[in-house]
């Protein structure tokens, strides 16, 4: 998908000079235009064609010329003809919006992620090193960046028109989306789907920073705790080192190194563990049961929070040795056994 740079140009910069149309700030945004100007420009064909031959049929073929009606028994030429051009012209676009939908659809593997919980009326931004942020979330421009979001009680659609982004926040499932900012500056986030009384107010702003900026900014605003070490907290008082220690004693599966892995099923699939799987096998674990485990794990339904999930699913990420939940899992027992061993 070439387009002439002088030509795009000059019509973005008109466009953006009419305040018509939403800056192009991300790597996608020229690439959507392209097609959505290429649609315009096929439309008003389109129209043009068929109204002046309306026009000009009706001129021609009007009643005190012809009075009498010819019947004509048609022309297969001119069917086919009329038939294969706008076929052509819809497949291009077809394959060209098929193009583009995977390029929209896929992230690059090298993205960053950040979690975003969408909840009557507001935007929660969690990054990794425990960032937090309300209706803003700050992204470094020339790195892909996939968000990952659920809602915490109705449908919410997450929108940034200068991105050319847009997906549904849906409760209890992740969804995600990926951009690629390309010019600092302030753009706006907007709810795009109806979800209650304030729904207009559920609007924020993201700030797209170089990547040193980036950096000042993530340093001056952490919270001391990352994601994946509120986790670590959460899964030793939730009890999930009870199960999940890493030892070959232990009742369930060791989770070192088991996001990114091809999971065999108890029903014969098998699955690539994400975070969707994840925060799945949390809330619904005998949905799928991995395969020589019993089902034996007990639900977390209704007793974690979306935020709480986050942290985990992140902190399971981390764990790529059994190291450390052992390291926990000894640290708790020596806890727990001091008190009964009160003569030593
Ligand atoms: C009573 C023991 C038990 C407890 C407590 C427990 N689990 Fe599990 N867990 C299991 C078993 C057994 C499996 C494998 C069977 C299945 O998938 O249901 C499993 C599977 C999983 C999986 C799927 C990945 C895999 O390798 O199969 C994840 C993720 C997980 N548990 C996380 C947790 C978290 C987080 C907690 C704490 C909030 C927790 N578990 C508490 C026993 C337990
Ligand atoms: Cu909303």
């Amino acid at each position: 998908m070439h387009i002439s740079p002088v030509l795009w140009q000059f019509l973005v910069r008109w466009l953006n000079a009419s305040a018509l149309f939403p800056a192009e700030a991300s790597t996608i945004a020229p690439y959507t235009d392209a097609l959505y100007f290429f649609l315009m420009l096929i439309t008003i064909v389109g129209i043009l064609l068929v109204g002046g031959l309306i026009l000009g049929f009706s001129i021609r073929y009007r009643r005190e010329k012809s009075p009498v009606a010819t019947q004509v028994e048609g022309s297969t030429l001119l069917e086919a003809t009329w038939t294969i051009i706008p076929l052509a012209i819809f497949l291009v676009i077809f394959v060209w919006g098929a193009l583009l939908y995977f390029r929209i659809y896929t992230p690059p593997t090298n993205s960053m992620n950040i979690y975003v919980v969408g909840k009557q009326w507001m935007w929660k931004a969690e990054h990794p090193g425990g960032q937090h942020e309300i209706n803003a979330l700050h992204v470094p421009i020339g790195r892909p960046v996939q968000l990952t979001m659920i809602s915490q009680d109705v449908f919410h659609s997450f929108s940034i028109p200068d991105f050319r982004v847009k997906r549904e926040v849906i409760p209890g499932r992740y969804s995600t989306v990926w951009f690629q900012a390309t010019t600092p500056g302030v753009y706006h986030i907007f709810c795009t789907q109806y979800c209650g009384t304030l729904h207009a107010g559920m609007i924020g702003q993201v700030t797209a920073l170089t990547p040193e900026d980036y950096d000042k900014w993530t340093q001056r605003s952490t919270s001391g705790m990352s994601l994946a070490q509120n986790g670590e907290r959460l899964y030793n008082s939730m009890g999930c080192n009870a199960c999940h220690n890493g030892s070959a004693a232990a009742r369930g599966p060791s989770l070192a190194g088991v996001y990114g892995a091809r999971l065999q099923l108890a029903n014969g699939s098998t699955v690539t563990v994400n975070e969707a799987y994840l925060r799945d096998s949390i809330l619904n674990p005998s949905q799928h049961v991995t395969a020589g485990y019993a089902p034996i794990m007990p639900t977390y339904q209704g007793q974690i929070s979306e935020d709480g999930l986050i942290d985990l699913v992140e902190y399971i990420k981390t764990m790529q040795t059994n190291y450390r939940s052992q390291q926990t899992l000894v640290t708790n027992q020596s806890t727990q056994a001091a008190p009964t061993t009160p003569g030593r």
